[in-house]
């Protein structure tokens, strides 16, 4: 009988050290709690992208025996494989496989696939056959590490429907491992929703095999819906998307595993309010060199909004947010309010290059800066040199004919007939870009009269960024509020990584994020998380309620925003992966019960049955083991010190938050599904 109580833990995903989307945050900032519990029997498998494995991968020499043996049956055929440490916060160990070098099987893998699960695999595409190529090396991976190891339950759980065929041949060749599936959206989902249906008052009608076929995908979402139905235990990361799964997949999740956050990786402690501070100076800079010769505008009474996210317009609510802005632009002019708003768009899209106008602002400020620079310092000699001399310095000595012809040219230089440019890049295609289309529609050109203005960057941002040179975390920090209105949202990292840095955000309760805050919070508002209603009301009611949370905290005083900062930043033990992470616990803990029951004293496949709670192991800051019966959120409060039982606290916005009241956190059930 294997050991449940050791098990060796494989998960397997397309983006282990090779990032491409929110699945690579998933893995690596949730690889330290993990280490921590399962040390060297933790593995993460994936393909071996050459270029990211080159500077996230230390190659080492497998210690285990039976993965050293497992691994050395696959090279044998000719496949590459790359053993080593992903070196990031816990180090995990990972075996990563050259899909190129396993391509001479794709053909009999295919054909394999079509026999034993009758899923197809149409010519030439390249995402698919990659699949099934991880998937097949996946399951050759397990099947040996099971024959060379018969002491040890073994774990493996499979992230997206990429990773999808290796849970489907773990079922049908009957591999002596427990087996999790886990979804971080559904295909169908995606798609159905980027066009324009009304997808959630529609869910129970879609004809799933139609729709997907319809799009192209109906390959892709056989493996997908098999993964879902061959595992021992299916998940997903939010309740909305359990909800959908349940209806496009056709199997009701067993539970929810809500993404978390590596909190010390983002805590400055009380430092994160001087952070921004400094950060938001940085991205001054770049607006002065941007609106230069329309800047206009009193930058201490200027606010900055962000998107971003992967270019999905409507599934990102980017069409909401422009919308919105627009609607707020009137409202301030309305007002005569003396704030501005830039807000920027960032978002990746197909573009040739930087604008010469966008390289040109900043050329422009940076000459300014250096001539103010020069002259100040010849003025400050002159000061020096009179004061020594012993005369008084007049205004009128200090600055020279040269230095004022100098300046002079530099204040000319700053003039131009063109209003600041809404794009920073040449887009590949400006005429049908969606986020252009939609600026130009509702005309917010960065005119002068203007109280909001747009800076749509079609690109992700790094340090070495000659226009705005800020890293995504730094440019986060620098920010007043980000603006995330998403219609298709199973998660939704932007708003989370926002309350850890302390900067409020709206989101909507379409996204799991946003649907977590509101079951578990009392009141998120007064911490800074916005909640916009997209399931209830129209689409222009929905911007109503968007644009209003922009107005109003538009209106808020510096004092309340710092207020507000130091309430949101206090979410952030809420997102720690030391508390998310115990949802993966349980669900390891139901595949080990189904897939070994006999290694059980009883047959219940729950995490829940009466004895289950002192089996979970325990990660360290979090206390004990809650007492049977108990629930999720005696757990959480327990965690977190906190009582839900203190009455109602409504917060002042001016209170100093020193003096903090307890988080008020909603009890509520287990977010796994007893069966
Ligand atoms: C932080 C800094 C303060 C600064 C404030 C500006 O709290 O520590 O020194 O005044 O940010 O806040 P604001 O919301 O106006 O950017
Ligand atoms: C998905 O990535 P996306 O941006 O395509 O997975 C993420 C990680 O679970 C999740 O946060 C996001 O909502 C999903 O949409």
């Amino acid at each position: 009988m294997r050991d449940v109580n050791q098990p060796l833990l494989f998960e397997t995903s397309w983006e282990v050290a090779n990032k491409v989307g929110g699945i690579y945050t998933v893995l690596k900032t949730k690889v330290p709690v993990t280490v921590q519990e399962y040390g060297d029997r933790y593995h993460l498998t994936g393909p071996w992208n050459r270029v990211s494995a080159h500077v996230e991968v230390e190659e080492i020499v497998p210690e285990s025996p039976a993965i050293a043996a497992a691994i050395e049956a696959i090279t044998a055929q000719g496949i590459q494989v790359l053993y080593g440490r992903w070196l990031i916060d816990g180090a995990p160990r990972v075996i990563l496989f050259d899909i190129g070098s396993a391509a001479y099987k794709l053909d009999e893998w295919k054909g394999d696939i079509w026999r034993v699960a009758g899923i197809p695999s149409p010519p030439n595409d390249t995402e698919t056959n990659d699949a099934i190529i991880l998937g097949y090396l996946n399951a050759w991976l397990f099947e040996e590490v099971a024959k060379h190891d018969s002491e040890h339950a073994v774990i493996a759980q499979f992230h997206e429907w990429q990773a999808g065929v290796g849970a489907v041949l773990c079922n049908k060749r009957k591999i002596d491992v427990a087996t999790i599936f886990t979804t971080h959206a559904t295909l169908l989902g995606r798609y159905l929703c980027a066009g324009n249906v009304d997808f959630y008052n529609n869910l129970k009608h879609f004809n799933v095999d139609e729709e997907a076929g319809k799009r192209g995908i109906y390959h892709r979402y056989c493996i997908e819906r098999a993964a879902a139905h061959c595992v021992d235990v299916f998940t997903t990361v939010s309740n909305i998307t359990a909800y959908e799964a349940e209806y496009l997949l056709r199997r009701k999740p067993d539970g929810v595993l809500p993404n978390g956050l590596n909190v010390i990786k983002f805590s400055a402690m009380h430092e994160f309010q001087n952070l921004h501070q400094v950060a938001k100076e940085r991205i001054h800079h770049f607006v002065r060199g941007h609106f230069y010769g329309h800047f206009n505008f009193d930058l201490a009474n200027t606010l900055y909004f962000f998107t971003a996210g992967r270019y999905e317009y409507r599934n990102k609510g980017i069409d909401m947010f422009i919308e919105s802005l627009a609607r707020l632009n009137g409202r301030l002019r309305a007002c005569n309010s003396p704030i501005t708003v830039v807000a920027f768009i960032i978002t990746p899209a197909k573009v040739n290059s930087f604008t010469v106008e966008t390289l040109k602002g900043q050329a422009l400020i940076k000459q300014l800066e250096d001539t103010v620079q020069e002259v100040s310092e010849r003025i400050g000699k002159r000061i020096f040199d009179m004061a020594a001399r012993g005369k008084e310095p007049q205004a009128e000595d200090l600055l020279t004919e040269q230095d004022r012809i100098l300046l002079k040219r530099r204040v000319f230089s700053l003039k131009r007939d063109s209003l600041p440019p809404i794009v920073t890049h040449n887009m590949s295609s400006d005429h049908d870009d969606p986020v252009l289309n939609q600026l130009r529609t509702v005309r917010l050109f960065n005119g002068d009269d203007d109280r909001v203005k747009v800076v749509f960057h079609p690109e992700f941002l790094n340090a070495n960024n000659p226009v705005i040179g800020l890293d995504y975390e730094e440019f986060i920090r620098g920010t007043h509020l980000g603006v995330f209105p998403s219609y298709y949202e199973p998660w939704g990292y932007t708003p989370a990584e926002c309350t850890v840095m302390g900067v409020p955000s709206i989101t909507t309760n379409l996204s799991g994020f946003g649907c977590f805050m509101e079951d578990n919070i009392v009141n998120p508002q007064d911490y800074g998380i916005y909640i916009v209603d997209r399931r209830l009301k129209s689409a222009d009611e929905s911007i109503d309620q968007l644009t209003t949370h922009m107005f109003d905290f538009c209106q808020k005083s510096r004092r309340q925003r710092i207020n507000q900062r130091n309430r949101t930043e206090r979410l952030s033990d809420i997102l720690d992966w030391k508390r998310m992470g115990i949802e993966y616990m349980k669900a390891r803990q139901c595949a080990l019960r189904r897939c070994y029951p006999e290694s059980f004293d009883d047959a219940s496949s729950s995490p829940y049955g009466s004895d289950d709670h002192g089996k979970l192991s325990r990660p360290q800051s979090i206390p004990g083991t809650p007492l049977p019966g108990a629930d999720l959120a005696t757990y959480d409060l327990a965690a977190l010190s906190i009582s839900a039982e203190l009455p109602g606290v409504r917060h002042h916005e001016d209170e100093d938050h020193d003096l903090r009241p307890p988080i008020q956190l909603k009890m509520k059930t287990p977010l796994m599904t007893p069966t």
